[in-house]
């Protein structure tokens, strides 16, 4: 077995936070590597895009995460063979990942700039794609996104609606997901429950 590093902001949450949960549901030994929000500056100078996360493949340092995500994912038994239920397993992936892209547009405002930018979003741009989101899940059975099992396209959509949920994105009303894609919230409450997701976060009493 190769030798894992995920490097990521030491929260949980964001673009690293579905593959830790994969390689943790898999059994897959990594070592993760986490950092404070004040050693971004630096660690960024040891990225090839100054950005993160990143992953070291037996040193091989790797960048984007929904890649790092599909990868971890084969490991972890946590991505389709069929190539039907891939394509539709990266079509959310790619999706969510677009939704980020918007939010993380808003990420160095603030003031009536940082409002604006939001509002602008939780009117338009967060309950289409939470929308859509909803309808996938509903087309693919209803319980997961494909495959008919967890995927880590169940990951990405469950850090993500956790992140709109968590209220740590101003202006983003706490129940938007549960008013615009109530199905979808259904959906995070049983990934959440799920005793490899419940067991991962209780490491860390939450
Ligand atoms: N396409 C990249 C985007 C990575 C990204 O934007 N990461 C953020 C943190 S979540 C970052 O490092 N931002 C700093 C920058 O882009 O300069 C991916 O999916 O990994």
């Amino acid at each position: 077995m190769s030798q894992l590093k995920l490097t990521y902001f030491d929260m949980h949450g964001g673009r690293g936070e579905p593959a830790r949960l994969a390689l943790h549901i898999g059994g897959v030994a990594f070592e993760d590597s986490r950092f404070g929000f004040a050693d971004f500056a630096e660690v960024r100078k040891s990225t090839p895009l100054n950005q993160v996360p990143t992953l070291h493949v037996d040193g091989v340092q790797v960048t984007q995460s929904d890649a790092i995500n599909r990868y971890v994912g084969k490991l972890a038994g946590l991505y389709p063979l069929d190539a039907f239920q891939a394509l539709l397993c990266d079509e959310v992936l790619d999706a969510v990942e677009d939704a980020n892209v918007k939010l993380g547009t808003t990420f160095g405002l603030t003031g009536e700039a940082l409002k604006e930018a939001r509002t602008a979003l939780v009117n338009g741009a967060l309950p289409l794609y939470l929308g859509w989101l909803q309808t996938q899940l509903q087309a693919h059975g209803g319980q997961f996104f494909a495959d008919h099992r967890l995927t880590i396209a169940d990951l990405k959509v469950f850090v993500f609606v956790n992140g709109l949920n968590s209220g740590r994105l101003d202006h983003v009303p706490t129940d938007l997901v549960e008013q615009v894609a109530p199905l979808l919230s259904a959906h995070t409450q049983r990934i959440a429950q799920t005793p490899a997701v419940a067991q991962y976060y209780a490491q860390f009493g939450l």
